[in-house]
């Protein structure tokens, strides 16, 4: 029994039309469209593409919507940006995170995002964000599902003599659910090294995960992947650990790239690229050529290692653009990475939702199938291709079955042609498909 249907979307992946069953906040029945009589409250699925929700594995709430407070990047540099940050810290109360934290959600929202890893700078002796985003969790728990890391932004060794690692441990005590570290901005090194035994040993005392913000600078020399990854293997947490950015692998050498990635193999972790922010944050220093700023996301995800996408920022001292939005995010790592084959674009996709979600370790809670959460979005698009092309919105966001978004497609139309002949007094309407009829049709190798 169902309380509320969902009638006749697609569903992506699969081929053919169904009626998906919601009671209880959960999916209770996909049957083929039209084949179950049934009452109660329907939501007309009109033949869109149901999607589970996007996952955004990377991002830093704590610093969203503060761009030019008090002064902006003009660098560009992630330097200055940790240096803008930390001017605009001090000032940061209970209050103000959870007014900017809000309307970055609702952005987030708007645009099918329903589950978020978000770092928090815990190089902060009042704490107050984490505080804060601790609170925020369990009040959107149901609704959004937030994952807090525990983020020294400034080090766990560099910042104020070894306080990171206090605040560090503090912050898990607290209740953060993810253990990072940022090794390629410690002082030397060494400290880089302990600083991710520090975190390893942290994640294992209180049973956390870890996600390192890693090698994210130009050195070729910055190689604190191959040491997470070790610790990785070692302690067999593979599984549970993420390196972030990795952006200095851009700019390995390719003998070292070979030997690293049978380590990576092995190890079996997590990487998260942030294709908007890295893109412009990195190559500062470069004159011309200058590099991407961007891993080998291509060459991770061809490796059979599982690899993801984040935003990092919106509109804060690191990025003043962004809307949330995480089709952008695919957009742009499908250019940046070159991943414009047909299998690599869509994988672009995945990257922003299944790869995602095995990135944050809630594959039990994801996808659309009998017995799971009713969270997912309904889109106007025939595939994943379609979809990463034409970056429809989601018309419905639907939460453990509540729709809590709702987005009115666009309409668009031309009174103009170039065609003999008028065009009717409706104009024609333009959604950006091909409508028009070709002799010759393309080979699909799947969607
Ligand atoms: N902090 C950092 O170390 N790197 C970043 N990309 C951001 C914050 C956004
Ligand atoms: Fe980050």
């Amino acid at each position: 029994m169902s309380d509320v249907w969902i009638s006749d979307v697609r569903i992506m992946g699969r081929e053919g039309h169904f009626d998906i069953g919601v009671q209880g906040g959960h999916i209770a029945e996909i049957v083929t469209a039209g084949t179950r009589t049934y009452s109660g409250q329907v939501i007309e699925g009109r033949g869109l593409l149901a999607m589970p929700p996007f996952v955004e594995p990377h991002i830093h709430l704590d610093s969203v919507l503060t761009a030019g407070q008090p002064r902006w990047n003009e660098s560009g540099t992630l330097f200055e940006g940790i240096q803008r940050w930390s001017e605009r810290k001090p000032y940061l109360t209970k209050e103000d995170v959870l007014a900017r934290v809000d309307e970055a959600l609702q952005w987030m929202m708007a645009q099918g995002t329903l589950h978020i890893r978000t770092h928090v700078d815990v190089t902060d002796p009042t704490l107050t964000a984490l505080q804060a985003l601790l609170e925020l969790r369990e009040k959107v728990r149901g609704v959004i599902d937030i994952q807090i890391v525990a983020f020294p932004q400034e080090g766990i060794y560099s910042y104020q003599n070894g306080r990171g690692l206090e605040l560090l441990e503090e912050a898990l005590r607290l209740g953060a659910d993810v253990v990072g570290a940022i090794p390629h901005y410690e002082y030397t090194r060494e400290y880089g090294v302990r600083s991710i035994d520090a975190c390893f040993d942290l994640a294992e005392k209180y049973d956390r995960l870890v996600d390192v913000h890693c090698d994210e600078i130009d050195d070729e020399q910055s190689r604190f992947v191959e040491v997470v990854a070790t610790r990785a293997l070692e302690r067999g947490m593979g599984q549970r650990v993420t390196a972030s950015h990795t952006t200095a692998m851009g700019s390995y050498n390719d003998a070292y790239a070979y030997k690293l990635f049978g380590l990576l193999r092995k190890a079996d972790i997590h990487f998260i690229a942030n294709p908007l922010i890295n893109t412009t944050l990195q190559g500062r220093f470069d004159s011309y050529p200058k590099r991407r700023g961007f891993t080998r996301v291509k060459e991770l995800w061809q490796a059979g290692i599982n690899v993801c996408l984040g935003h990092d920022d919106i509109m804060d001292p690191w990025y003043s653009f962004g809307t949330g939005s995480m089709l952008q995010v695919a957009h742009m790592a499908m250019h940046v990475g070159q991943m414009t084959g047909r299998q690599e674009a869509m994988a672009c996709v995945d990257m922003v939702t299944d790869r995602s979600a095995k990135t944050l370790q809630i594959e039990d809670r994801y996808g659309i199938e009998v017995g799971k959460p009713a969270s997912l979005l309904l889109v106007d698009a025939d595939d994943k291709w379609d979809l990463l092309r034409r970056m429809p919105p989601a018309e419905i966001v639907m939460s453990h079955g509540m729709v809590v978004a709702q987005t009115e497609p666009v309409k668009r139309r031309v009174y103009w042609t170039s065609r003999d002949g008028a065009v009717g007094e409706g104009g024609y309407g333009v959604d950006f498909r091909v409508h028009t009829g070709s002799p010759v049709s393309a080979s699909e190798p799947g969607a």
